[in-house]
């Protein structure tokens, strides 16, 4: 039975972050293996959904670590360290008590230390029983075999004037209908809630996005859900829907793209480990309810103080920068070098079009709102929340510089304190207040 000291369970972002970190921290040759069911190593995640649609982004350019501003971890890296990198290896049974995991092909693996980092998965319509949600041209997208499939419907409906149709105005529906747009196919956006990202965005900020979208000729059906789909020879023609009065609509549509969240891929472990939030739950070491096994990434559920009250509870965050961070932590752990507990602070951050933003902190629906620059251009405008006595607990800036980011999470990072009334002037005044 092969034996390895660490194992890494998932390919993602994390494992190549976690690789690195290990390197970093004193890794021996031979002592830490990455398995995977992606056939390739460890990639930038993010870059599916926006470069990747355009053809900016190509494996093997976005390996990780250069994201995160280091080294491109090809599959010749893995092996000159030493680490033996699993592809097309699927787990289907983890035995925590027995320190082993057994593969599709029967072969089973054994460790001392596993570090869980098995990711989400897109909720797909399917499972809330939508007819017709199995029919072949809808697609979900999260690694590189989906970014692909889509790829490839994106040149057909080029070809056929084929019209596309997004589900979900979150991060996957707002990038994967700016990408679609930019292919020059028509684009119907069509999500539940008032406003795009309306887990984040102000109805404000929403506007300032809505109105570049509707420019670039991308409708947007908002307070909309999807109830049906048609379809002839297995293939999706049409998307029906029900607006808000219960009125059901009809949309032909030849390519499908749904995005309405993702959930964490916990099933290995269930009853094995205690969960929390919808995943895993660790420790500020990143270390589970098991010793030897630690979790990171998308599936890890974490103390994390809230920037508003100061209270921590035990949360999950889906972003490529928790999934780079935490995997160092884990790592860090594995090796004694006992890091001090895990100290996250949310980031987001997205590009759509030409346009590209940041946030910081949380967003917390009773918090005062503050809205900043120019909005009706949509050069340089943001938003802060202020929380109890002005604090800044969210900030918020389009169109800004790496070094504007870097002011905006100081603020927020040490709960700056401002007045509503002394937020004004253009975005780069307000940038130079945070400071
Ligand atoms: P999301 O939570 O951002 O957005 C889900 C959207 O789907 C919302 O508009 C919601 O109202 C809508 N929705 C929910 N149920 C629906 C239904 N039944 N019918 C129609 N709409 C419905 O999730 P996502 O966009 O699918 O992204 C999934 C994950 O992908 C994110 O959590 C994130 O980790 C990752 N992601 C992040 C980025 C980024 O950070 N820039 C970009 C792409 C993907
Ligand atoms: O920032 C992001 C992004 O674009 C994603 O797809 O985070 C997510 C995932 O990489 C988090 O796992």
């Amino acid at each position: 039975m092969p034996s390895y000291k660490i194992i890494f369970l998932g390919g993602g972002n994390a494992a190549g972050y976690a690789a690195r970190a290990f390197v970093e921290n004193g890794l021996n040759a031979g002592e830490l293996a990455i398995v995977t069911e992606e056939p390739y190593c460890a990639y930038e995640r993010p870059a599916l959904s926006k470069g990747y649609l355009l053809g900016a982004a190509r494996l093997p350019g976005f390996h990780t670590c250069v994201g995160g501003g280091g080294e491109r971890q090809a599959p010749e890296w893995y092996s000159g360290k030493g680490i033996a990198y699993l592809t097309n290896s699927r787990v289907i049974k983890a035995d925590l008590a027995k320190k082993a995991l057994t593969l599709e092909s029967g072969e089973v693996l054994s460790y001392e230390h596993l570090i869980i980092g098995t990711g989400a998965r897109p909720i797909r319509l399917t499972e809330s029983a939508v007819p017709g949600a199995n029919l072949g041209g809808i697609h979900y997208l999260r690694d590189v075999k989906d970014a692909d499939a889509l790829v490839a419907a994106i040149a057909v409906a080029k070809e056929t004037g084929g019209k596309a149709i997004v589900v979900g105005g979150g991060y996957i529906g707002m990038e994967v209908a700016a990408g679609l747009a930019s292919n020059g196919l028509t684009v119907t956006l069509i999500f539940p809630g008032s406003h795009l990202l309306s887990r984040l965005f102000t109805p404000e900020l929403a506007a300032v996005y809505e109105r570049l979208y509707d420019a670039k000729g991308v409708k947007m059906v908002k307070g909309a859900k999807v109830v049906g789909f048609g379809g002839a020879d297995g293939k999706v023609s049409s998307v029906d829907y029900k607006d808000a009065t219960g009125a059901v609509h009809h949309l032909e549509a030849s390519l499908v793209v749904v995005g309405v969240g993702a959930q964490a891929n916990v099933e290995l472990f269930k009853g094995q480990l205690e969960m929390a939030a919808g995943g895993i739950k660790v420790d500020g070491q990143m270390a589970t309810s098991v010793p030897g096994v630690f979790a990171v990434g998308d599936v890890a559920a974490f103390p994390l103080a809230s920037v508003a009250t100061g209270q921590v509870s035990l949360a999950r965050q889906e972003h490529v920068t928790h999934c780079r961070l935490s995997a160092a932590q884990a790592a860090k752990a594995i090796l004694g070098l006992s890091p001090p507990p895990y100290d996250y602070l949310p980031y987001f951050y997205s590009r759509v079009f030409a346009l590209s933003w940041v946030f910081y902190g949380e967003a917390p629906a009773k918090a005062a709102k503050v809205h900043f620059g120019d909005m009706t251009e949509a050069k340089c405008f943001g938003c802060l929340w202020l929380g109890t006595g002005g604090k800044v607990v969210g900030a918020f800036l389009e169109g800004g510089s790496a070094d504007d980011a870097v002011v905006l999470k100081g603020a927020v990072a040490k709960g700056l304190l401002l007045s509503a009334e002394a937020v004004t002037g253009s975005g780069a005044a307000v940038v130079a207040q945070l400071k």
